[in-house]
């Protein structure tokens, strides 16, 4: 296979590739410090042709940020509000209701449903909400709640972690977004997001709800104060549990976004870093099926290289994001379907309209 390298620190990690060999912490390091971005790139869409050939999934999903009032206060995010402080906001099962009933003839698969940590709302509402999606949409995944959000219905309910789950999966949650490990460093946690639950608890929520049968994605937030270690680590803690569970299902890397948030002067993601972590993820997560460019944080044009750099996947089309937005995202707040076909095609590759699951919807 000829893969043209101008590093030449990176020919023993191409042999590697090349004969399905699974690559290091060392390797995980050298792919992020080389500036062989092209190189690298080509590794990682060796590697995304061989699992997807040249099939690229979007979902037509919907988001629902059903409060914005969380007691976390996370350094990095603009979204979350303390209550009563202006700007703060939570839903009713009737505002739920409106928000699917507005979009009811857009041909929606999934519902996209997170929030912050809102002491005031009593656990029923989280199963309420989810039979209110499931009543009006009987045909759209509830991909909802973090672990984050998991372990806190957790304690609201007064229930166990499995009890908890087993609630929900019962009135029709199936999904879980892959947010809330931020990254898995005690270092950054305690500078960033103190008050947020451990990475340990992340993982063992994650693990519960794999051994539920639920799947999940997982994240990595990017580009503040992380070292290139931790990200390293960030991602083979994520691999050696997917050994385990094969419970995920895709891998996001997120781009920080400064703008309202308490870290202003961080300068925004470049386009070389953004491309990197795709690649670098898929060359590292040889057990992940599915690595994400998600538009939102990176803009459509980018999300669109990112197809070639080891992406196979550009999220949905969303129609309203607020967490990125209230960050100061400069991207569209959704995409239509002609235009993330156009995005795909363009690019050279075939679009595929997928459900959750990542199952062609016709
Ligand atoms: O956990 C918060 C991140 C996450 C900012 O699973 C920020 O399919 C950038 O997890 N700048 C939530 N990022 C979003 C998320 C997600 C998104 C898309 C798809 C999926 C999926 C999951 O957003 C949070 C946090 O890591 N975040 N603030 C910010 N200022
Ligand atoms: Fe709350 Fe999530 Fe924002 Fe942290 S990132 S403050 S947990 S909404």
């Amino acid at each position: 296979m000829n893969i043209p390298l101008f590093d030449n620190r990176l020919m023993e990690i191409k042999e590697k590739i090349l004969s399905g060999r699974r690559l290091d912490f060392e390797d995980g390091l050298l792919l992020y410090k080389s500036p062989d971005l092209i190189g690298i790139g080509s590794l990682a869409d060796y590697m995304r042709r061989r699992r997807h050939g040249d099939k690229a999934y979007y979902v037509y999903n919907q988001h629902l940020n059903y409060t914005n009032v969380c007691t976390n206060h996370c350094l990095f995010c603009a979204f979350s509000r303390k209550k009563g402080e202006k700007g703060a906001y939570t839903f009713s099962i009737e505002d739920v209701k409106k928000r699917l009933l507005e979009r009811i003839d857009e041909p929606v698969r999934e519902l996209h449903v997170v929030g912050g940590l809102n002491p005031s709302i009593p656990f029923e509402f989280y199963v309420d909400m989810i039979k209110t999606i499931r009543e009006i949409r009987p045909e759209a995944t509830v991909k909802a709640f973090t672990a984050v959000e998991i372990d806190f219905l957790s304690k609201m309910a007064n229930l166990s972690l499995s009890e908890t789950i087993a609630v929900l999966k019962d009135v029709g949650l199936s999904m879980i977004p892959g947010g809330g490990a931020e990254v898995m460093s005690d270092r950054v946690r305690q500078k960033l997001f103190p008050r947020k639950i451990a990475s340990t608890r992340w993982l063992e929520v994650m693990e519960a709800l794999h051994g539920a049968g639920l799947t999940s994605n997982a994240t990595m937030l990017y580009g503040h104060i992380e070292t290139l270690e931790e990200r390293v680590s960030h991602l083979i803690t994520l691999r050696e549990l997917q050994d385990r569970t094969k419970g995920f299902s895709a891998y996001i890397p997120l781009a920080f976004h400064s703008e309202n948030t308490k870290l202003p002067d961080i300068p925004a993601t470049t386009a070389f870093d953004d491309l990197k972590n795709i690649a670098v993820a898929r060359l590292m997560l040889d057990n992940f099926e599915h690595i994400k460019a998600y538009w939102i944080m990176i803009g459509e044009k980018l999300a669109q290289v990112a197809l070639s750099f080891g992406a196979d996947d550009l999220d949905g089309t969303i129609i309203e994001e607020k967490i990125t937005h209230m960050a100061g995202a400069k991207s569209a707040k959704g995409l239509t379907r002609s235009r993330m076909e156009h995005l795909i095609g363009s690019a050279g590759f075939t679009p595929v309209e997928r459900d959750s699951f990542y199952n062609p919807v016709a």
